[in-house]
């Protein structure tokens, strides 16, 4: 389908660009206007990769075309706006989500057509396996690169895993809601690392997204702000203050268009990067030819927005994790750019929080600014927002601590997504903000006088509640108080999480502040989740629930519970089932050589690679199940469920257990899928680099998916809630969202398994004690390891892990071995429940019907009237 050609064919169309024409040949011409006049690549060739980039050009120019009017009505209409500020955006693809949210998909595809392309094809949606463009050795270990891999759209990874995904969706949600919102992150050069499989295990390469340059993205050159680091602070004769000095780095915002779906609200998400300014290149040096001191200062900017989580093992690492949170809170709440005069600007999206308040209505009195800005800090690293526009109101704009204290506590929202606040490197927050000045914004006198004076009964908690570690010598911030005490609400992201923190971590917090601990529990978007990634199941839905408002209604999808048993409706959905399995199955044998057959179970576990997590528990499970298949003769194999079971997930670069994990996975793959007796009855397969359009392929196919954490770890978790969307049904402990899902989806239609969060500690402390009495099946399963059948590599410190009280050091304490017998009971079920495909059926249409509650339109319009106050502004 290829560009039937090329030039020629192009210089016929007019090069008039109307980006707004829907019908088919305007499109066409809007698209070959964008490959001769944004020539980002030679004009005489029309492959896919000149026909991806000059549609998703062509696609922009709406995108903006709509995000101009959301902002002129935006200020038009003044109403309050959250500012949603995360370090991690996990936005994977563009294309297909914008043409999907904009309605234009046929147009779009009839234009290409016209044009010698394929929609699809250059959206890599169905040829997605070119989307991971790494190294894949076949089974007899000869390397394949895949040669189209230059061609895809780059997923936009800035994010590592939950965190970052949610705040994407949530950004979907915002749009599509019509909400005045905007997201503030990060524009790391190079986002999550590309992961190669080796021999040696997982092997980090770095992910240059930006490598062709991203279409979607927009540079504001006069969006550009001071961010100072370091420094001191300098007391005026009549008391004030004013920090000074330090290093000062340029933050340049780089916008992307956040479209909603069929809505013309197109919100921003701003990314900011790093730059230092031409006076801080020392010419003199360089004509010196000292090239590297001359460059000092901007290879110091550079290193800010270089990399996500870089390492923080050393001091440095620490210190470039904090400056780059500081960087974002800084940017994000400026007043305005010191060396500019303050002229109003070309256009309303040009400025940031503060300055918009101010420069959008004339005059107005501070005690205004909570009724029109909300900010939303994703977990504890953006809390440098605190101190910082703590700073802003009073060094910068005069106002007194308990004004600026006041607003500050009013405008500030955050929640947590995991279990671990830490205090982590907050001496070093003071070096990089000025110790005094830090150490006066957070004063916590007023803390402590405010208790004493309302809650005296409180008196002896205090110690512990307070935001600073007294210790004169080594002042420590808190973070967790920090937040709890500064921000006006605090949530968790499942009602379990939400319990666990009320009862435990903040349990003094709450006496203090009853309200102040709320539960929101996560959401995804049914956009990119159902909808544009499983069209086939999306099109059976819209037909008999005779509509498609479910896209933006999710609870809409209750209406296929009373079809549940209809052999008509179950005909269907096995067909999509079957055909997204075929689809997922070539993309398996692609990538690793691996042939799956689409017959068998397919049962999935992917996410970010954690002992806590479980994947141990699982592979364990996948060896025990090996062995008892070569126990069988050939007639009892015939009996049982043939499975594959697909692992995949990166391991953080540092972590070693969780990548002698990833190591295993993909030793115990290459034994089983070997083995001729046992191969058509269990495949194990490591599914590398897995992203957010790995994921897109593999969950439509999905039939059982693993969500096995040790109950109460897990703060949430959001792929539970995509495989349930897509009719995948779950086997899972009783943790973190997957409590929820079974009370919606129905308890009948969970494989429930292990320990429930209250027994957790007493195991753990029996396992201390010695008592624990591991299971004969556990014992086998770890031996075989243990044995070298799976090669010469040492996994004995992994599997220390799981042992006693001894060895490795941590006497199992995610109970793996607790847990493991009632796994293997679960998973017999699941090979029961799978014997009976109609009653599989009914339970995967169940399961989609009872996923409304986890939209994440539902998320967000909780945080808007629950936590942020701010109301629909619908751009007309
Ligand atoms: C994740 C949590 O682990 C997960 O349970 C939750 O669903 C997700 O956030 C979104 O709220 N946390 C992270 C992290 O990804 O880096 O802390």
């Amino acid at each position: 389908a290829n560009g039937k050609n090329e030039a020629a064919k192009l210089a016929k169309i007019p090069a008039a660009a109307n980006p707004l024409a829907n019908e088919p040949s305007a499109i066409a011409s809007n698209i070959s206007y964008h490959v001769q006049y944004s020539p980002h690549f030679s004009p005489t060739k029309f492959e896919p990769e000149q026909a991806f980039f000059a549609t998703a050009e062509s696609v922009r120019d709406r995108l903006i075309q709509q995000w101009n009017e959301t902002y002129h009505h935006f200020n038009k209409v003044d109403l309050k706006q959250t500012y949603y500020l995360s370090m991690e955006f996990l936005q994977g693809r563009t294309l297909t989500n914008a043409i999907g949210s904009l309605d234009i998909q046929n147009a779009y595809a009839d234009a290409l057509n016209n044009l010698g392309h394929v929609l699809e094809e250059i959206a890599e949606q169905v040829n997605g396996f070119q989307a991971c463009g790494f190294v894949r050795h076949d089974l007899d270990g000869v390397e394949h690169i895949n040669s189209n891999s230059s061609m895809e759209e780059k997923d936009a990874a800035l994010g590592n895993g939950g965190l970052g995904r949610l705040a994407s969706c949530f950004l979907d949600s915002m749009a599509t809601l019509n909400l005045p919102a905007w997201g503030y992150g990060l524009r790391y050069r190079y986002g999550l690392f590309k992961q190669k499989i080796t021999k040696q295990g997982q092997e980090e390469v770095a992910e240059d997204w930006l490598e062709k340059f991203s279409p979607w993205e927009v540079v504001r050159h006069d969006v550009v702000f001071p961010v100072r680091f370091f420094g001191s602070v300098m007391v005026n004769p009549n008391g004030t203050r004013k920090w000074v000095g330090g290093e000062v780095v340029q933050a340049v915002a780089y916008d992307i268009p956040i479209p909603g779906y069929k809505t013309k609200n197109t919100i921003s998400l701003r990314l900011w990067d790093a730059k230092a300014s031409a006076e801080d290149f020392n010419l003199f040096q360089f004509n010196d030819g000292q090239y590297e001191s001359a460059a000092q200062l901007h290879s110091r900017a550079q290193q800010i927005c270089a990399v996500l989580y870089p390492g923080d093992s050393t001091e440095e690492g620490k210190l470039l994790r904090l400056k780059q949170q500081f960087f974002l809170c800084s940017a994000s709440l400026q007043v305005e750019p010191e060396d500019k005069p303050s002229t109003p600007r070309d256009s309303c999206q040009s400025y940031d929080m503060i300055l918009r308040f101010k420069e959008r209505k004339s005059g107005r009195q501070w005690s205004e600014f909570p009724s029109k800005v909300a900010v939303q800090l994703n977990d504890t690293h953006p809390t440098l927002a605190i101190p910082e526009l703590m700073r802003l109101l009073m060094d910068e704009e005069g106002l007194g601590w308990d004004e600026a204290w006041d607003i500050t506590t009013r405008c500030l929202a955050l929640f947590s997504e995991n279990f671990q606040f830490t205090a982590s490197a907050a001496e070093v927050a003071f070096g990089l903000c000025g110790a005094q000045l830090l150490w006066d914004l957070i004063s916590e006198k007023h803390f402590i006088a405010m208790v004493r004076s309302t809650r005296s009964d409180l008196e002896s908690k205090i110690p512990s509640m307070c935001i600073l570690d007294n210790n004169p010598k080594k002042p420590v911030v808190r973070m967790a108080n920090l937040c709890v005490v500064s921000a006006h609400t605090v949530n968790g992201v499942a009602q379990l999480h939400s319990d666990i923190l009320k009862a435990d971590l903040f349990a003094d917090y709450v006496s203090l502040w009853p309200n102040k601990l709320q539960n929101k529990t996560n959401g995804i978007t049914p956009r990119r989740w159902l909808r544009f990634c499983n069209p086939e199941l999306s099109k059976i839905i819209t037909k008999w629930l005779k509509t498609d408002q479910w896209v933006t209604n999710l609870d809409l999808l209750v209406g296929l519970r009373q079809f549940a048993d209809n052999t008509e409706l179950q005909a269907e959905w096995e067909s999509a089932k079957m055909a997204s399995k075929k689809h997922l199955a070539d993309y398996i044998w692609r990538v690793t050589g691996v042939t799956i057959d689409p017959n068998s179970l397919f049962d999935i576990q992917v996410k970010r690679i954690h002992e806590y997590k479980r994947q141990l528990l699982n592979i364990l499970g996948a060896i025990y199940r090996y062995k008892k298949l070569k126990e069988m003769s050939p007639q009892e194999r015939k009996k049982t469920t043939p499975r594959t079971i697909m692992i995949g997930g990166k391991a953080f670069a540092t972590y070693t257990n969780a990548k002698r994990i990833v190591k295993l996975v993909n030793d115990v793959g290459e034994f089983v899928n070997t083995d001729p007796e046992v191969n058509s009855y269990l495949k194990v397969v490591f599914v590398p680099n897995y992203n957010v359009s790995v994921a897109e392929l593999l969950i439509p196919g999905s039939e059982l998916s693993q969500h096995i954490s040790t109950a109460g770890m897990e703060a949430s978790g959001t792929s539970n809630m995509k495989f349930s969307l897509n009719g995948c049904l779950i086997i899972g402990t009783l943790d973190g969202a997957n409590v929820e899902i079974r009370q919606e989806i129905g308890e009948e239609n969970f494989f429930l398994f292990g320990a429930v969060a209250e027994q957790v500690p007493k195991l753990r402390k029996e396992r201390e004690d010695g008592l624990f009495k591991p299971d004969p099946r556990f014992e086998e399963a770890k031996q075989f390891i243990r044995s070298g059948a799976f090669g010469s590599y040492d996994y004995n410190p992994l599997l220390d892990s799981l042992e006693g009280n001894t060895g490795y050091g941590r006497g199992d304490y995610f109970l793996v071995g607790y847990d493991f017998p009632s796994y293997l009971e679960a998973q017999d079920r699941v090979d029961q429940a799978y014997k009976d495909q109609k009653k599989w059926l009914k339970m995967s249409i169940l399961s989609t019907a009872g996923s409304g509650k986890f939209s994440s339109d539902r998320t967000i319009a909780q945080y808007a009237k629950e936590i942020w106050n701010i109301t629909e502004c619908r751009t007309s």
